[in-house]
């Protein structure tokens, strides 16, 4: 090199000519997070979630060759996941740039991933109660848990086109949007679900934790409007005095937003474990509906067949078993149609993987509940 261009290298302010990529990689692997500088003499730090990064023997290995800075890690496993940064430096200044590493897991939950199937398994389904006309579910959980959406989303997919936000409330208004003890029919398939009011942390705001209590027992008719003022009761002449298996709910769902579960207030936690109690008491079957997966993981908006993949997800659903005392195998994380136009089949089966499971649920309940209504007679 000639001196006016060893000079002028010597003055060059280091800056990153490419930067890094973001990674998806499955455990087990090897990768190299690599990265090309404008010039050679700088030094390089390497950070990872913020902290300089402990290099381990046989593990990391980093290098400067030339231009080219890396970082390659071997044998990938859950805890190289996180947000890596590298920055260069010399006497004329310093530049640094971000990558983001996604480490898949074996998927740990299979799915089938083709509706065709599932829909005709579901439109043929019978019911196992002579007298029971419709399985019933009743979606309850804090304002904008996705209660709606989850209704739009199933009746999507059984009648083959959208109903986008017909339902639903914009997730910033903070005040629920469903006041109604509303029905809502799905296609030609005899389920139905009810949708109540989000449950709001102060006591005289949202639904009562009674109220729904009294629904799961089949006393609330179809439209009645809660009151916030007073739950409903006897009193009520609107009030279903002797309600029949047909009046009760079948099947209880949660529904609680990903993106949201740390900073859900105890107080509505505490109603939601209420409900849950008195669930059980009536040999209810439950399950959790884990909404908007696409909000807490990248790698599952961009193909939500990679959820089961997922450190995230699996963190999320951990969180919500912890805080609502379910357990993992009845929670289902889903993703709801909030602004896909089209109809997407991999977003559709793992609705439809939930609902089965929802539906054999209320089933089994029904089965059991006119069995015993046989027996007295
Ligand atoms: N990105 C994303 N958004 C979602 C998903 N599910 C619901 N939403 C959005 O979240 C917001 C709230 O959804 P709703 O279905 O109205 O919630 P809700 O539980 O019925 O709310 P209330 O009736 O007011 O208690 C809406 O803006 C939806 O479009 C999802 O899976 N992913
Ligand atoms: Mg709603």
């Amino acid at each position: 090199m000639d001196i006016h261009k060893m000079l002028a290298a010597m003055h060059l302010k280091p800056e990153f000519v490419t930067v890094l990529p973001d990674r998806l990689v499955k455990t087990g692997q090897d990768f190299i997070l690599r990265c090309e500088t404008n010039t050679e003499r700088v030094n390089v730090t390497w950070m990872k979630k913020g902290q300089k990064l402990c290099c381990v023997e046989g593990k990391h290995k980093t290098e400067k060759n030339g231009t080219t800075v890396s970082l390659e890690i071997k044998n990938a496993e859950v805890g190289d996941e996180g947000n890596y940064t590298v920055t260069i430096q010399s006497s004329t200044g310093s530049d640094s740039c971000s990558a983001m590493v996604i480490i898949e897991l074996e998927e740990w939950r299979t799915v089938q991933w083709m509706q065709a199937p599932m829909i005709s398994t579901l439109k043929s389904f019978k019911i196992s109660g002579e007298n029971v006309r419709e399985l019933r579910f009743l979606l309850y959980g804090p304002v904008g848990a996705g209660k709606s959406s989850i209704i739009n989303t199933i009746k999507s997919i059984f009648e083959g086109h959208q109903f986008i936000n017909c339902l639903t409330a914009s997730a910033v208004t903070g005040e629920s949007f469903t006041k109604k003890f509303e029905k809502y029919n799905v296609g030609n398939v005899p389920f139905t679900f009810y949708d109540v009011m989000g449950l709001e942390k102060d006591k005289l705001k949202g639904v009562h934790t009674e109220d729904i209590i009294s629904a799961l027992k089949g006393h609330v008719p179809n439209d009645y409007t809660f009151k916030e003022c007073a739950p409903i009761d006897e009193d009520n002449r609107y009030y279903i005095l002797k309600p029949t298996l047909n009046d009760q709910i079948h099947c209880l769902v949660s529904v609680i937003p990903a993106d949201k579960i740390s900073m859900m207030d105890e107080e509505v936690i505490q109603k939601m474990k209420e409900i849950r109690a008195a669930a059980s008491k009536l040999g209810i079957p439950q399950v959790l509906f884990m909404t908007r997966v696409d909000q807490v993981c990248t790698m599952t908006q961009q193909d939500v067949a990679k959820i089961y993949q997922s450190k995230k997800i699996k963190d999320k659903m951990m969180e919500c078993s912890n805080r609502l005392g379910v357990p993992l195998n009845c929670i289902f994380p889903v993703k709801n149609y909030s602004e896909e136009i089209k109809s997407d089949e991999k977003l559709s089966c793992l609705m439809l993987e939930a609902f089965t499971q929802i539906v054999h649920s209320a089933n089994d309940f029904v089965k059991k509940n006119s069995n015993e209504k046989k027996r007295v007679e």
